[in-house]
């Protein structure tokens, strides 16, 4: 006779919830931010097993009084600050004007990537301008820092006559091969796997050159992250895997991704790749973590996982309204401070920068802007023309026009 089935407490299943809704507080006052200055910085032959400490800690190295202090200050000289700072003033005054041309109905997406600036401009000015870069959505700081031209970007958004991808594609999908910006993909996550094989490639070649790939931590659940890091540690591809926490999928707290336990730079060390955590907010981190990894790359030592640990200030798209799901003025909370005040403060402790210097600087930048809006909208916007011609639809599917399509474009008169 089978022994009696024991009753037991009844099981239940655990959904991950973030800790406020709209209607409370916001409260940041469990978030463990270790002071500036204080993670280590590792030679960069340190293989992972001997770097579990820096995927939980984070690399910072603005402190709160604007200086740049320990192992990891990459000790930028005054050019390259500049540098920094227009260009991220460039990428907010940037979103600004693209989202209100989309309340005013000239185009019908955007997405903004307020508060995660250092991310995409740190980044692109610390690889080669000949890196591939293999972009989400909310990198257009890349392309901004590599100086390709607004106008080209907005006509893009526009789906204009200018628009170099014809208006195939939805706003922000950009696409440029001569700024090494690999064109964005719908599809969560692809890229990452790809920007591998792309690394894979330049090895094979016995090229130079490095790829760059970045994948939010909402889309880390995607199989493709998977396939990423394995390919990528097998072959030890020269490839920087960046992962952009900001903490928030459209209306899904990082929790449900996997953030609640654990870090998403601990991800890194199961596949035995070298992985931080880094102050997304603190360009002077990001600039210091992706050279590191970039040098890791080039000497033939294989991937690094950046995680970014950073905040969505804004909306997650045009379409989206976070007030229904998290705390109002969550963004503005944000303990790690915004990148751009940080990098400011920064400039003005060291003596070269004033904030009458930074107002000056935030006029022309949006002159620089309003002036490329003006320029790009008289190549047409979405709502008024002038377009691409239909016919330009059928072409590109292959690369000659196969019967079939050539039949459909007769038929469509175009
Ligand atoms: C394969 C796939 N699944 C779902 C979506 C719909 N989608 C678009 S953006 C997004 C959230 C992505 O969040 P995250 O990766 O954290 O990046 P973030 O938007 O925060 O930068 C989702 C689910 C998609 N585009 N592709």
């Amino acid at each position: 006779m089978d022994a009696p089935v024991p009753v037991r407490a009844p099981l239940n299943l655990h959904v991950p919830e973030p800790p406020q809704r709209p209607g409370s507080e916001i409260d940041f006052s469990t978030l463990a931010v270790p002071p500036a200055g204080t993670a280590r910085r590792p030679e960069t032959d340190c293989p992972a097993a001997d770097m579990t400490d820096l995927a939980y800690d984070l690399v910072r190295v603005l402190d709160d009084q604007g200086h740049a202090v320990g192992p990891w200050d990459p000790a930028l000289g005054p050019d390259m600050l500049m540098r920094g700072l227009r260009s991220m003033m460039t990428v907010r005054a940037y979103d600004e004007r693209m989202q209100r041309a989309q309340r005013q109905g000239k185009t019908s997406f955007y997405m903004k990537c307020t508060g995660e600036e250092a991310v995409a401009v740190a980044q692109a000015m610390a690889v080669d301008r000949n890196d591939m870069l293999f972009p989400t959505y909310r990198q257009q700081g890349l392309l901004i820092a590599r100086d390709w031209p607004l106008v080209d970007m907005m006509c893009q958004v526009f789906s204009n006559a200018g628009d170099r991808l014809k208006g195939r594609q939805m706003p922000v999908f950009y696409s440029s091969r001569e700024a090494g910006f690999f064109s964005i993909s719908g599809n969560l996550g692809t890229q990452y796997s790809q920007a591998v094989g792309w690394a894979m490639a330049s090895a094979i070649k016995g090229d130079s050159r490095i790829a760059a790939a970045w994948i939010g931590e909402g889309a880390t659940a995607e199989g493709d992250f998977h396939h990423a890091l394995t390919f990528a540690s097998v072959y030890r591809a020269p490839v920087i895997l960046n992962l952009v926490n900001n903490h928030w999928a459209i209306s899904s707290f990082h929790g449900i991704a996997g953030g609640e336990r654990t870090t998403f730079a601990a991800r890194g060390l199961g596949y035995g790749i070298p992985s931080l955590r880094v102050d997304g907010n603190d360009f002077l981190a990001v600039f210091a973590a992706t050279r590191w990894a970039a040098e890791r790359a080039r000497a033939n030592l294989g991937p690094t996982l950046i995680e970014l640990f950073t905040y969505r200030a804004a909306a997650h798209s045009t379409s989206d309204d976070p007030a229904k799901y998290r705390p109002e003025n969550a963004g503005a909370l944000w303990p790690l401070g915004d990148p751009i005040d940080r990098l400011r403060q920064h400039l003005i402790a060291l003596g070269i920068w004033s904030e009458a210097k930074q107002e000056a600087l935030a006029q022309e930048v949006t002159e620089t802007v309003q002036a490329a809006g003006k320029e790009a909208e008289s190549l047409g916007t979405l709502d008024k023309g002038p377009f691409h011609s239909a016919r330009t639809m059928f072409e590109d599917v292959y690369k000659t026009m196969p019967w079939h399509l050539e039949r459909q474009r007769q038929q469509a008169g175009v």
